[in-house]
């Protein structure tokens, strides 16, 4: 039977790679950099002109279909998923580290259907990894196949997480206080690589046990979400319930039992929801 959004994942890898090779380019040149919700929350015209470019073309393909992108939100478009085809976008996820020329820089395009994902595509584009998941198809990087860690000890662990963009003490405190108590379970380690979308991916490789983070938007998660599921992993909310794309919360691990263990440490508070009436 064909598969019916086959099509529009082909797409999407398309014009992931093609916006990659953008970025790319673009990471050598000086470049101008503006500010969104705070001094630390970077923007640049790279990353407004790739979610251009990225839209522009399924739009030519889909026109029926609809978008919430990072940069088309933040310049005053809704951010609801509905029933309708829906691509979730981040042009740039990793913006910081495209701005200081930090090699993790991945372009996100996630794919939901009636409020279900359906695919995600990540490409990290300077390590020129492509990762693919669909819905019951498995989960891909440059074609191989993608398993998680079946490490089931938390003190054997590697665990991600950002300190986000958000720098008020209060939230800033609560960041570094689950930070400490999970490193001090003990963990082998905590990393972080800029970008959601690609400690997710690593999740999915098998070489990070778990990622969490509060602060993050739908447009960071969506398509990392469905590569990790597909590599065998699981996705939850950081208070242990059913992870939630528009709380701008997310536990992504390898099994439930360190997910569950991580979320037992975690600080939790709630950022305004993405699909907060504006
Ligand atoms: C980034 C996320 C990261 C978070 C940063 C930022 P952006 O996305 O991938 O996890 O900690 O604050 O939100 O803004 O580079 O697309």
């Amino acid at each position: 039977m064909t598969d019916v959004w086959q099509s529009a994942m082909d797409h999407a890898v398309s014009v992931a790679r093609k916006a990659g090779s953008l970025v790319r380019e673009a990471v050598q040149n000086e470049m101008k950099v503006m500010t969104k919700s705070s001094s630390v929350d970077l923007v640049t015209q790279t990353d407004q002109k790739v979610e251009t470019l990225i839209i522009l073309s399924v739009k030519d393909k889909f026109p029926t279909h609809r978008f919430i992108g990072e940069e088309s939100v933040a310049a005053g478009e809704p951010c609801v998923l509905t029933d309708s085809p829906t691509w979730i976008i981040d042009p740039v996820d990793g913006t910081t580290n495209f701005v200081h020329g930090y090699p993790f820089v991945a372009v996100s395009i996630g794919f939901a259907v009636n409020k279900q994902l359906e695919f995600g595509v990540v490409y990290s584009c300077i390590e020129d990894k492509m990762y693919t998941g669909k819905k019951g198809k498995g989960a891909f990087c440059n074609g191989q196949p993608l398993q998680v860690s079946d490490q089931k000890e938390i003190n054997q662990a590697i665990i991600a997480t950002e300190f986000g963009s958000d720098r008020d003490p209060e939230v800033v405190e609560r960041i570094f206080s689950s930070m400490r108590k999970i490193l001090c379970l003990p963990v082998h380690g905590i990393r972080g690589v800029g970008t959601a979308a690609t400690n997710m991916c690593l999740v999915a490789s098998g070489c990070v046990e778990a990622y969490y983070e509060i602060g993050v938007h739908c447009w960071d998660v969506a398509a990392a979400a469905v590569i990790v599921s597909e590599a065998g992993g699981v996705l939850m909310d950081v208070e242990g319930g059913p992870f939630d794309l528009m709380s701008r919360r997310v536990v992504a691990a390898n099994c439930r039992s360190i997910a569950e263990r991580i979320v037992k440490e975690i600080d939790a508070f709630s950022p305004p929801r993405d699909d907060a009436p504006q």
